[in-house]
């Protein structure tokens, strides 16, 4: 049972934590910046208010960044770098449930996906990365291996947790230290993070954290000593970034959005796809850069497998996120529920079948009853822009070739699933989709040792595995 209560009054507990600041130099800083104020998603009460850095506590972080490099991280055994990183994977284990909770807290998704999900992966992380910190020697990175000095990172609020592990969890193990900025709406488990490094002793200025919005995230972009930025968030905002460093010694991953094209063939295990199908697009409320939004289904199978996947998302349970059967937590923003339905709206005013799931949904927070749309055309709207909302988008196809087409009819390149009894045909579709990570009879598989990012406007660089290492090392 999950036994750890939230207070009536998410408000009292949070306002309490004199951690809720940024985290500079080892230290809890008031900070200079504009205070924000993070929402109960679920609620849309004020769950915390948050000191932000300012571009002059942004200079002091990558100062203290700079300083702990120098002088005692880079120049650390891999093998005691290994122990604190090690150190702080156990500690995310101790803390779980308050990590699960908060998180659940300040981004509404279903407390059984922070649980079991989002936190243990994130402790994950941190395991696999601590056993390269003492062998990057003998990993073929090249002859000497160096960390490249201070990494900025931006991370989006959609995997707050689990986002800041990606980030952190190479980065310290290569020997870099680290300046990373959280999402505005979830700020609050990177803070309880840096309480973890604290207790874990990890040297002052090695992880540093920088709640803030995008001014803040400039900042950091725009900082002269920093030597790498890794971005993940809207291609947007990408893009701005990669303007920004063009022409500096800053080195560049981007890890943006995406439109996975799922296809499910006539041979497919039918009820099997179904499952793979709900998971893709309805696992945390859709809001994940490689949710499966576009279903590619066989013509011949269409009509039955559009009745399947209405039933069983039919049964889907939306509300509460704190609320152990909860399926379908809260959108994080009121900014994203504006925009999840202003792009349902176009589906329907293009002429595509809007279904929705009959589901209760409550009146207050934010909340949106899955959909699903069919008779979807690739001109659409729906089929093109990444909706990042529990909505899926139907298509069809007759021959394979017509599914690659349109599954790579796309800008986007991050992800793609198959579902076919054929091995051959999966590992010929695998070659031919332009995406960065496919996944053949299965969806939103990850493991630390798989590197995951896209093509195209899906950005470059890759995070996880050896490959992740790369990024972070002048090897
Ligand atoms: O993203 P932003 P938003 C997509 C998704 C979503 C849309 C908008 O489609 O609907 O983007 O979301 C920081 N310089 N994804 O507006 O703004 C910002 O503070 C430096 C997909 O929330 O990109 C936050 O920390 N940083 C995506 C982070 O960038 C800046 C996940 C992401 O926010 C900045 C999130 C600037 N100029 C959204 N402006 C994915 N790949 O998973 C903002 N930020």
């Amino acid at each position: 049972a999950f036994d750890y209560a939230p207070a009536p009054e998410s408000r009292d507990i949070a306002n309490l934590k004199p951690s809720y600041r940024p985290f500079i130099g080892g230290e809890f800083v008031t900070g200079s910046g504009e205070p924000l104020k993070t929402l109960n998603p679920a609620t849309e009460e004020v769950l915390a208010e948050v000191g932000t850095a300012s571009a002059a506590d942004v200079d002091t972080a990558v100062q203290a960044a700079r300083k702990a490099y120098e002088r005692t991280w880079s120049r650390m055994p891999g093998a005691e770098r290994a122990k604190y990183v090690f150190r702080i994977a156990r500690l995310i284990q101790e803390r779980s449930r308050e990590l699960a909770v908060l998180e659940s807290l300040d981004n509404g998704k279903p407390i059984r996906e922070s649980r079991d999900a989002d936190v243990p992966t994130a402790a994950a992380h941190f395991f696999y990365h601590a056993g390269w910190a003492d062998k990057l020697d003998y990993a073929g990175l090249g002859p000497d291996p160096r960390p490249l000095g201070v990494a900025g990172q931006i991370i989006p609020w959609n995997f707050p947790l689990l986002m800041l592990a990606w980030k952190i969890a190479p980065a310290l193990a290569t020997g870099n230290t680290v300046v990373l900025k959280p999402a505005e709406t979830t700020p609050l488990t990177a803070l309880v993070f840096a309480e973890i490094c604290q207790q874990a002793e990890l040297p002052p200025g090695v992880v540093n954290i920088v709640p803030g919005a995008g001014d803040t995230g400039a900042e950091l972009v725009n900082h002269p000593d920093i030597d790498k930025i890794a971005f993940t968030g809207s291609t947007e905002v990408g893009k701005l970034i990669q303007r920004s460093v063009a022409g500096t010694r800053k080195k560049l991953t981007l890890e943006l959005g995406g439109k996975a094209a799922n296809v499910v063939f006539d041979d497919a295990p039918l009820d099997q796809a179904v499952e793979g199908i709900v998971n893709g697009i309805f696992y945390n409320q859709g809001h994940v850069c490689c949710a499966g939004s576009r279903l590619l289904a066989q013509e011949s199978v269409v009509d039955e497998l559009l009745a399947k996947l209405r039933y069983r998302v039919s049964t889907l349970r939306l509300g509460d996120p704190l609320d152990k059967n909860t399926d379908i937590g809260a959108i994080n923003s009121a900014e994203q529920l504006a925009r999840i339905r202003e792009l349902t709206e176009s589906g329907e005013a293009e002429g595509a079948d809007r279904w929705t799931s009959p589901c209760p949904v409550p009146e207050r927070g934010f909340f949106f009853a899955p959909t699903v749309f069919s008779g979807v055309q690739q001109s659409m709207r729906i089929a093109r822009e990444e909706i990042f909302g529990p909505v899926l988008s139907v298509l069809t196809f007759r021959t394979p070739d017509e599914a690659v087409a349109k599954a790579n009819n796309t800008p986007y390149g991050l992800s793609a699933g198959i579902w076919t009894e054929k091995g051959s045909r999966i590992l010929w579709m695998a070659n031919q989709l332009r995406a960065g990570v496919v996944w053949a009879n299965t969806f939103n598989r990850f493991d630390p040792a798989a590197p995951f990012g896209g093509y195209q406007e899906s950005g470059f660089g890759r995070e996880g595995g050896r490959t992740g290492l790369e990024a972070y090392l002048d090897a």
